[in-house]
């Protein structure tokens, strides 16, 4: 009966875990590691507060630096969007085009580009994710520097892919004039698309429904 616990056990500490909404790993969130996920909900921040004239800001390379999550929902599209606002209060700016993840888990993309006439300034990028229970967010404040970053640490990828998408509910989060990607070759190319899907493969289908017969089972063997 031990082995069939200690599954069951498994099959909570899943279940806990995939009621997770995400978690902002780069650059760090706002709130640290206090993160409030009952707040993930409020726009632009979740339980974050911008302030640029309070907040610690980190590094942040306009022509490529990392943003990466862990994401515990099986799906979730994805906005990355800056301003340079003290407060978040507005004029965001699309800074990577909005892609779809498959699979729950890490996922970094290395590359994510501001307008080079933020370096030198500060500024706040909000990640908003469009979750099965609704759009989430979190933020990093930053210090926009010149250049890129060649090879950014604690940059990973599980086991997802990613793919370009359009959803309307997280294109709305932009303003209106400043929707120009600072990366359109990546956004018009037909070969974009492969080059995103990651390596390894996707969270197997109905994963979380085998847990949850699994949980079944479990429970009924207890
Ligand atoms: C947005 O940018 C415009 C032009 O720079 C500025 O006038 C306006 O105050 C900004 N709005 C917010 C909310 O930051
Ligand atoms: C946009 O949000 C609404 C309200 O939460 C939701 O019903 C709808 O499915 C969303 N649209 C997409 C494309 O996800
Ligand atoms: C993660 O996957 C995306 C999409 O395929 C890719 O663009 C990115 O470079 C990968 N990140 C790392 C750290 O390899
Ligand atoms: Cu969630």
């Amino acid at each position: 009966m031990a082995p069939l616990r200690s599954l069951f056990t498994a099959a909570v500490l899943f279940l806990s875990a995939a009621n997770a909404h995400f978690e902002l790993l780069q650059p760090p969130s706002l709130e640290g590691d206090q993160m409030n996920e009952d707040l993930e909900p409020n726009a632009p921040c979740g339980g974050g507060v911008a302030d640029l004239s309070t907040n610690e800001v980190v590094d942040f390379h306009v022509d490529g630096d990392a943003v990466g999550w862990f994401l515990g929902h099986p799906q979730a599209n994805w906005l990355i969007r800056g301003t340079l606002d003290s407060k978040a209060a507005g004029n965001w700016t699309e800074m990577y085009p909005v892609i779809q993840q498959d699979g729950r888990g890490e996922f970094c993309q290395p590359a994510v580009k501001a307008p080079t006439a933020w370096a030198g300034k500060k500024g706040i990028i909000s990640i908003a994710c469009a979750a099965p229970d609704g759009l989430l967010f979190q933020c990093a404040a930053v210090n926009f520097v010149s250049g890129a970053n060649a090879s950014p640490s604690d940059c990973n990828n599980g086991s997802v892919t990613a793919t370009f998408t359009d959803d309307p509910n997280l294109s709305a989060l932009l303003d209106a004039s400043t929707t120009t990607s600072p990366s359109p070759s990546e956004t018009t190319s037909g070969s974009a698309a492969p080059s995103l899907v990651a390596r390894g493969s996707g969270l197997p289908i109905g994963s979380l429904a085998v847990t949850a017969v699994m949980l079944l089972i479990g429970a009924a063997l207890l």
